[in-house]
């Protein structure tokens, strides 16, 4: 037997994925496809040409190669900071390959954040793209010495080059199912971002849980997935699953809007398309303006944040396709609650991912009646075993088998699970994790301001944006020329999607005897 088939054991109540006891997730996602005949399929599609299946198998051996070559040893880290595109791949199957640990991170951060996280993770060495060097060495500046290298993935002297000149050949470093593979970064609650382990298994799992249980990827589509690698939404939708799958993905290192994904879809005409609740909606406004043929797509998935119905609805008449929303993170990996084709009811959740136990739970750890609302866990073979250097968020958050979602949920009287919010107070925009606490610290610096409070509020679209309570300094007064310089002092200072679309000036913020704000009560006021 192949060292690298998986089955299923269906004599076992939860039927388990069964994986040999020699395991290398790179050989599973690559060589099984020049096993199975498909060498000459394309894997990729991208600006930079077609990459089929063989040349990505060979390339990622090569890649492979130069990082041993530069000193990386099995079992190291390497911290990516690489756009979406060919290399990508090539860096993350190469590394697991031979034994390397990757790390790929957002593209889209500062120089302070890449520090953090080239800190935090101890890496032995960064990869990055070439037009990200500036802030990735500035961030670099007092680590150097830390960092064994920094290498660009393409240009003169880099992984690229060293990989020109290394073997094609490259035989699977020794692993195992539960042997730690990669790393995604999280920055879901409150505090710095966390780094969540997980193992060879992990993307055999969703890939066959979620990508061929749920979506039914084939060998036939061409998955387009408008979220970027490093998201764990895009890390499957648009590379595990139509790898798995011996599909074609078609991939931009360009940051999603709704005109790049028409383009994208115009030039591809992908069957399978995975998007955000945030970006659905921007597309059914921009095709009021004017239609858009979207027919090649056959199925259509969102997760991130919830979908709400009128939009789910909208895209149906609109787009003429049914959206599968999902609820997944990074700490499962991906989608273990969906809706399914042929079985959709908008507003909810959906049911289970055959393969994933969910339960609801009250404060005391009981299980909530149907209809009551609770804490959402999740058990499944996909799931994280622990966040890096941070014993108190593991211990809070992976419950033996279970994992805390920190998500209220409630299941209704069909069967269907309702998400009710967070159990904090973070909030979703577009998909990403938005902090209160960040914003409110960044509009306390502005010279009129004296306390602030940000809340979720539902935009036109009942999609979640934040809200700022201002109190300002005695000497100044709320105006629309002051709002449109906060407006500007947020968009400034905090990531793109991060600033407040509403101000309420107030006389004061309500606290807790401790001081703490509570933002509930500040949520029940808009209503
Ligand atoms: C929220 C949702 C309602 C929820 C993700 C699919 O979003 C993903 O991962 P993150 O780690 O965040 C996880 C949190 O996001 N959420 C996600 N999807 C939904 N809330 N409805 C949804 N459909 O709070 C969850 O705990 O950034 C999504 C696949 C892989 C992922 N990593």
């Amino acid at each position: 037997m192949q060292a690298h088939k998986v089955h299923m054991d269906r004599t076992r109540d939860p039927v388990d994925l069964v994986f040999p006891p020699a395991f290398n997730a790179a050989a599973a996602f690559l060589d099984r496809h020049l096993e199975e005949g498909r060498g000459e399929r394309p894997a990729l599609r991208s600006a930079e040409g077609d990459v089929t299946y063989g040349a990505l198998a060979e390339r990622a051996n090569r890649f492979g190669n130069a990082l041993l070559a530069t000193g990386l040893a099995s079992g190291d880290r390497l911290l990516m900071v690489v756009r979406d595109g060919p290399e990508f791949f090539y860096t993350f199957w190469g590394a697991i390959k031979a034994g390397i640990i990757p790390i790929p991170v957002n593209t889209f951060l500062t120089s302070g954040e890449y520090g953090f996280l080239i800190e935090n993770s101890e890496c032995a060495a960064v990869v990055h793209s070439p037009e990200l060097a500036d802030v990735v060495l500035f961030a670099a500046e007092d680590l150097k010495a830390a960092v064994g290298s920094f290498l660009a993935t393409s240009g003169a002297g880099s992984l690229s080059d060293i990989a020109n000149e290394a073997s094609p050949e490259l035989d699977p470093a020794p692993a195992t199912p539960e042997a730690e593979c990669f790393w995604l970064y999280s920055s879901g609650s409150t505090g710095p971002p966390k780094g969540v382990i997980h193992r060879h298994r992990d993307m055999v799992v969703t890939s066959e849980r979620f990508g061929q249980g749920i979506v039914g990827i084939r060998e036939d589509d061409i998955v387009y997935c408008a979220s970027k690698l490093f998201f764990s939404y895009g890390f499957g939708g648009g590379m595990t699953f139509p790898l798995w799958a011996g599909a074609t993905s078609v991939i931009t290192p360009e940051r999603t809007t709704a005109d790049l994904s028409f383009d994208m879809i115009d030039r591809y005409r992908p069957t399978v398309f995975f998007g955000v609740p945030t970006l659905y909606a921007q597309q059914i406004h921009a095709a009021e303006q004017s239609p858009h043929d979207m027919s090649s797509i056959r199925i259509a998935v969102s997760a991130g944040e919830a979908l709400p119905a009128h939009v789910y609805e909208q895209a149906r008449d609109v787009f003429g396709f049914k959206i599968l929303d999902g609820i997944g993170s990074t700490e499962a990996l991906h989608i273990f609650i969906s809706n399914r084709i042929g079985d959709v009811k908008p507003g909810t959740s959906g049911k289970a991912v055959p393969g994933y136990d969910v339960r609801i739970v009250d404060e005391e750890g009981r299980s909530c009646a149907p209809e009551e609302i609770g804490t959402l866990h999740v058990r499944g073979q996909s799931n994280a075993v622990a966040y890096w250097k941070n014993p108190d968020k593991t211990e809070a958050t992976m419950l033996g088998d279970w994992l805390n979602t920190g998500d209220m949920y409630f299941l209704d009287a069909e069967g269907y699970y309702v998400n009710a919010g967070r159990g904090d107070d973070m909030l979703k925009v577009g998909g990403m994790w938005c902090s209160p606490i960040e914003i409110e610290a960044h509009l306390i610096k502005h010279p009129v301001v004296l306390e602030a409070a940000v809340v979720g509020r539902a935009d036109e679209d009942d999609l979640v944006k934040p809200e700022a309570f201002v109190v300002l300094r005695a000497d100044a007064e709320p105006s629309d020329e002051l709002e449109a310089d906060l407006t500007a002092f947020c968009k400034a200072g905090l990531a793109g999607y991060k600033y407040p679309r509403w101000f309420t000036f107030v006389d004061e913020i309500p606290k807790t005897t401790t001081g703490k704000i509570q933002r509930f009560k500040l949520r029940r006021a808009q209503q």
